[in-house]
């Protein structure tokens, strides 16, 4: 059950295996690594698909006539390696141009250049075929908060997604756009740093309806919130675009580590919401399961491979977990007892109004709080009855 196969719509960001190992206090610790290699050693360990920023694959400034050929060389190896590309996404970080953002940039040239670095990148994601397009704003942020006029800039942002949005309306694309939050790293302070700021700026968008979320793991973690509710809410708001796993640590640097060897009883949760839904129903996840995660810098090639394996396999073991554990008659008669089932059904019955609550007294007057204060809610039972199943005690 652990073997990966492209039935299980694992993808892989080309630049997580590609990461050379360079931090901010030392260089690489692995050369460099073929795009194409990458293609055929994922499809080989069981991948659905592969993603990539512009960059990654093109380097930054290359000519016309070499971003042909490369992706030329590219699309033929992603052919034979029979893998696909469900998302691409645009590098506005590295380059020194970037240094105060793309899209919120104090410098006016920069924006205008950072918006058509992106609509360049729409054109190509839809000429490869890919369903979405992620937007991850590293650089849009400060340091300081006296240089930035946060107002305007959430103005930029939202001209900056509106345009790209609109582009890919009026070019009649299949494409959807998922921002990506993380609330800092690199810079101080990132525009739009948690899951709940991302939906609340999409619901300021002319073209919302196109634009939801790529929540990452650890991006989450490190704002000190739960992944797995961050998901939740984008799902129940119908704005669970795409998803980047990953394993982080605490609140700390952004650890990419291997999906699971994070926080591994909130990636058991999470991996029980993506395959087994809510409790009670309501929306699920049907996108590709994309790891986004860095191979850590004390391990050679071999490492790099093993720990996509890794991921994948992680993966498979939670969701046999989060079956058996959703499968067990004690947990499904721990979950009724808990209630979990019971918070399905409104709190009003149908037609009722909130006149209608206040006539009745045994809502109120007659309710006794005392007594419905000693309820057990069993919670504990039910967590102890899920981390068995985690450890495979059951
Ligand atoms: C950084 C990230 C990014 C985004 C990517 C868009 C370099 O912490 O997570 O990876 O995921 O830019 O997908
Ligand atoms: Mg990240
Ligand atoms: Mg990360
Ligand atoms: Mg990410």
């Amino acid at each position: 059950p652990t073997t990966p196969s492209p039935a299980d719509h694992f993808t892989f960001g080309l630049w997580t295996v590609g990461w050379t190992g360079n931090d901010p206090f030392g260089v690489p610790t692995r050369p460099d690594l073929d795009p194409v290699e990458a293609v055929h050693k994922l499809a080989e360990l069981g991948a659905y698909g592969v993603t990539f920023h512009d960059d990654d694959l093109i380097p930054f400034g290359s000519s016309n006539q070499d971003r042909e050929l490369i992706l030329k060389r590219f699309t033929s190896a992603i052919q034979d390696a029979g893998l696909k590309i469900p998302m691409i996404t645009t590098n506005l970080f590295s380059h020194p141009v970037f240094k105060d953002g793309g899209f919120s940039s104090n410098d006016r040239s920069v924006r205008r250049f950072a918006l058509r670095k992106v609509l360049r990148n729409i054109d190509l994601a839809a000429q490869l075929g890919a369903e979405t397009f992620v937007m991850w704003g590293g650089r849009e942020g400060a340091e300081y908060d006296g240089s930035k006029d946060l107002s305007a800039a959430l103005d930029r942002m939202r001209e900056g997604v509106d345009t790209a949005a609109g582009y890919i309306k009026e070019q009649g694309y299949g494409l959807k756009i998922a921002l990506e939050p993380k609330p800092n790293e690199p810079r101080g302070d990132i525009l739009l740093p948690t899951v709940g700021h991302a939906l609340a700026f999409i619901a300021e968008l002319e073209n919302g309806d196109i634009v939801g979320l790529n929540p990452e793991t650890g991006h989450e973690q490190m704002a000190g919130l739960n992944y797995t509710h961050g998901i939740a809410q984008a799902l129940w708001a119908g704005k669970l675009f795409h998803i980047d796993l990953n394993g982080q640590k605490s609140i700390k640097y952004d650890q990419d580590l291997v999906f699971g060897h994070g926080d591994l009883t909130s990636a058991f949760f999470t991996v029980d919401l993506l395959e087994n839904g809510f409790p009670g129903g309501g929306p699920k996840y049907e996108g590709p399961r994309h790891f986004d995660y860095k191979p850590s810098r004390t391990d050679g090639y071999d490492g790099v491979w093993a720990s996509a394996a890794a991921n994948m396999s992680m993966y498979l073991l939670l969701k046999e977990r989060a079956q058996a554990f959703r499968a067990d008659p004690e947990v499904r008669e721990a979950l009724e007892a808990s209630g979990v089932f019971e918070l399905g059904e409104p709190t009003l019955a149908a037609g009722e109004t909130a006149a209608d609550l206040i006539a009745d007294s045994a809502s109120f007057e007659d309710f006794d709080a005392g007594a419905a204060a000693q309820r057990n809610f069993g919670f504990i039972r039910l967590n102890q009855l899920a981390l068995e199943h985690l450890l495979g005690a059951r």
